[in-house]
């Protein structure tokens, strides 16, 4: 097997470091000819090499759809990427339940929502309902959990509103349209909004989302961020885990415990 220089990660087609990646994107033109030209010049212009259109289609009058072959030589040093890791031991639902059970001794409150203009339900409800995701239930089914699902275009105060009401340990958000990083500003009004009710520090938060990063949620004072193929599971324990952690620096109910958990 070749081996990989992880010093100059590139990405694999058919060979080791051959570079070869796949495009797609619109141009606001007719497919023809000159369409195709342009598609080719244009990805050259991004300093890809080896173009090969493989697809152009009409999506819609005036517009081409093109899905392109190209070849990069630029790589990445794997060896020097530092990047936040939920990371977080791999637990079934019914450990993490029987856990909720012997340590916290109470439901984890969670309520979530999408807020502002996001109606992407789909994402939130794999997480939350019962039937929850990939084979994994959801967080409604736990025993461990009370959950409030919110659903979509919920605005934020309303979601502050219902995490006080109750007494919730987390706020769930969902951003799903991350179209003029409406996402992150979505993200930003939470924390500005809780900041200025007081109520900093006073929920566990957690966003999730296809666009969102575990990195980016941290810079903007969330506790985690989840992305494609976060399971309810995966979720369910990160909340357990948090939540003890401020169990025991006495940030919340029950009292302060120092005993290890995890048996
Ligand atoms: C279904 C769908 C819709 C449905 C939504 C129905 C519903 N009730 O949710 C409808 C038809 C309503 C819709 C509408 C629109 N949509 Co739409 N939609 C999709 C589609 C096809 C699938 C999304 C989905 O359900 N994924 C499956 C779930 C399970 O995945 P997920 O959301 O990533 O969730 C996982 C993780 O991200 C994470 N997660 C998500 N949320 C949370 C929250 C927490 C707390 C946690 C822990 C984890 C977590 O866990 C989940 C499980 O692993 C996507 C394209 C795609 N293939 O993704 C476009 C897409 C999201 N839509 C898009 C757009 C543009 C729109 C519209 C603006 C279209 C329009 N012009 O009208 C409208 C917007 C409406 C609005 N006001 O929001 C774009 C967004 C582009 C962008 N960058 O923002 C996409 C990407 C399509 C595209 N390629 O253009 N859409």
């Amino acid at each position: 097997m070749a081996e990989i220089n992880l010093t100059s990660l590139k990405p694999y087609g058919d060979t080791t470091d051959d570079g070869a990646i796949q495009l797609s994107f619109t141009l606001p033109i007719e497919p023809s000819a000159k369409a195709r030209e342009a598609a080719t010049q244009l990805v050259r212009n991004w300093g890809f090499f080896d173009v090969k259109i493989a697809h152009m289609s009409k999506i819609g009058v005036n517009y081409s759809l093109f899905v392109v072959f190209a070849r990069t030589d630029k790589g990445i040093d794997y060896t020097q990427l530092e990047v936040p890791d939920l990371g977080g031991e791999k637990r079934s639902y019914k450990e993490i339940d029987r856990l909720i059970l012997a340590n916290v001794k109470r439901p984890i409150r969670v309520v979530g929502a999408c807020t502002g203009y996001d109606a992407h339900t789909v994402g939130l409800d794999a997480i939350l309902s019962m039937k929850g995701f990939d084979g994994d239930i959801g967080l409604e089914r736990y025993k461990g959990f009370r959950t409030v699902n919110m659903g979509s275009q919920v605005p934020t105060e309303e979601l502050i509103d219902r995490a006080v009401k109750e007494k919730a340990d987390a706020i769930l958000l969902s951003k799903v349209v991350s179209q003029k990083d409406i996402h992150l500003s979505d993200m930003r009004d939470l924390m500005a909004r809780l900041k200025k009710r007081g109520l900093e520090g006073k929920f566990i938060l957690v966003a999730g989302g296809p666009r969102v990063t575990h990195k980016m949620a941290l810079e903007l004072g969330y506790d985690a961020g989840f992305t494609i193929g976060a399971r309810p599971s995966d979720v369910a324990n990160f909340l357990y885990e948090k939540l003890v952690e401020r169990m025991d620096k006495g940030e919340t109910e029950p009292m302060s415990r120092k005993k290890k958990r995890g048996k």
